[in-house]
């Protein structure tokens, strides 16, 4: 891995860059598709789906013995798996709910805030060399918890645990169709497929721009997505072997997978780049590993001040901290998507089974966005309640600041109800 020694912080804005993708040609690109889509329903679908893909789809809803079957396809030991995440995703994410808490202002002044499910919402997952039955767990459960009533999910991938995770998160239609016209049919609907309010889910560039241009037409997403990055800060106190491992866990998603290796030891460093030529040797989608580890860097770096304003300023999807007193650390970041502390809290563990998210925001938007969580899939709604008593005080207070603002109308509102005629 390339090494850059004592990097001055003039040079880190050119060190934390991701490289920067033209959308604009794919966008010109998928907006045709979107455009077919919107025009021509489910026969549009299929004319894609058969141009693009080569599949002549008869019906685009998976049919219910498909559905249901899908189960018994897979063996014992992944069904417990995936039920034990679900137990952990759940648990995690049930806690999030928040309660309407009733707050009184000013005497007879109530206001309160109801979290709402979306009531539509698309979950979109990517056909591909990894069918990320994981994903449908991260996206179905929270707009399960939420109260979402309709949860669509587009697939090109007929992987039976897709489809046992998608019935066990509590999917409502389950559609074989992918890439960016599955995003349009979600956006726009189509005879087959309801046309949902929020679309979540990876993607790749197509799927991605799709899911840009749909959120012009007023159709919200999770998050801009990019290539999937994991930081690791470590010291003295990090087995080289678990950092090698955990680097190449987020190398093997894809060659444009980031990764970054942040430490204040030449040794550490050293040793981890001797294990990930080891480990490479026999990784399976060892191809992809070794593009993006090419692409990826290891920083040197003086202190540990000079570590977390580095971290900071990258702002990783995942941060892996294998450190003295990790925890502690961790208080110092203000800009990650997802921490993990500790030499025994491999990513892949929140990547799966632990309880957290794994939809996070990538490409340095860890400074504005935060993961997937309930609250993706819920509108905030919030109410209020002013008795008689309570606009007698609160009244004259509008009234002088609708006055300020030259809106009597506002005034009126309030003094019709105080002193009824007087105006
Ligand atoms: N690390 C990926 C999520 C994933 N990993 C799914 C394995 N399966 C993006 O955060
Ligand atoms: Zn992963």
């Amino acid at each position: 891995m390339k090494t850059i020694t004592f990097p001055p912080r003039s040079e880190w804005p050119g060190l934390v860059a991701r490289p920067v993708q033209d959308a604009g040609d794919i966008e010109r690109k998928v907006a045709p598709i979107l455009e077919q889509v919107k025009t021509q329903g489910d026969a549009g679908v299929r004319e894609l789906a058969l141009r693009f893909d080569k599949v002549e789809l008869q019906s685009l809803a998976f049919p219910e013995e498909e559905l249901a079957g899908a189960e018994h396809k897979l063996d014992d030991s992944l069904k417990s798996a995936i039920r034990q995440a679900y137990d952990n995703i759940f648990r995690f994410h049930k806690g999030q709910l928040q309660p309407a808490e009733k707050i009184e202002t000013m005497p007879g002044v109530t206001c309160w805030r109801r979290s709402v499910g979306i009531e539509k919402v698309g979950i979109y997952i990517p056909g591909g060399t990894a069918p990320l039955f994981s994903t449908v767990l991260m996206l179905g459960i929270p707009a399960k918890i939420a109260g979402c009533k309709e949860v669509v999910l587009c697939t090109p991938s007929d992987h039976p645990a897709i489809l046992y995770a998608a019935r066990l998160a509590g999917v409502t239609k389950a559609f074989r169709i992918g890439g960016a016209q599955a995003i349009a049919a979600l956006a726009y609907g189509t005879e087959s497929v309801p046309k949902v309010y929020k679309i979540f889910g990876p993607g790749n560039q197509y799927v991605t721009a799709a899911k840009m241009l749909v959120n012009k037409d007023g159709i919200a997403i999770d998050m801009p997505a990019g290539p999937s990055e994991v930081a690791v800060y470590a010291d003295d106190t990090a087995v080289p072997e678990f950092v090698a491992a955990d680097l190449l866990s987020q190398a093997e998603h894809g060659p444009d997978s980031q990764v970054l290796l942040v430490s204040t030891s030449q040794e550490l460093i050293t040793a981890v780049d001797q294990c990930l030529d080891i480990q490479l040797a026999d990784l399976p989608r060892k191809e992809l590993a070794t593009q993006s580890i090419g692409n990826s860097q290891a920083i040197l770096v003086q202190s540990e001040e000079e570590a977390v304003d580095l971290l900071n300023a990258y702002a990783a999807e995942h941060l892996i901290l294998s450190v003295a007193d990790a925890e502690a650390v961790s208080e110092k970041i203000i800009n990650a998507g997802s921490i993990f502390l500790g030499n025994f809290t491999p990513e892949s563990c929140g990547d799966y089974a632990s309880g957290t998210n794994h939809t996070l925001p990538t490409n340095g938007y860890a400074r504005q966005y935060s993961g997937v969580s309930v609250d993706s899939f819920v509108k905030k709604i919030t109410v209020q309640h002013i008795t008689e008593q309570g606009l007698q005080t609160l009244g004259p207070i509008v009234e002088t600041m609708a006055l300020a603002e030259s809106l009597h109308g506002h005034q009126r509102a309030v003094a019709v109800r105080n002193e009824k005629g007087k105006f």
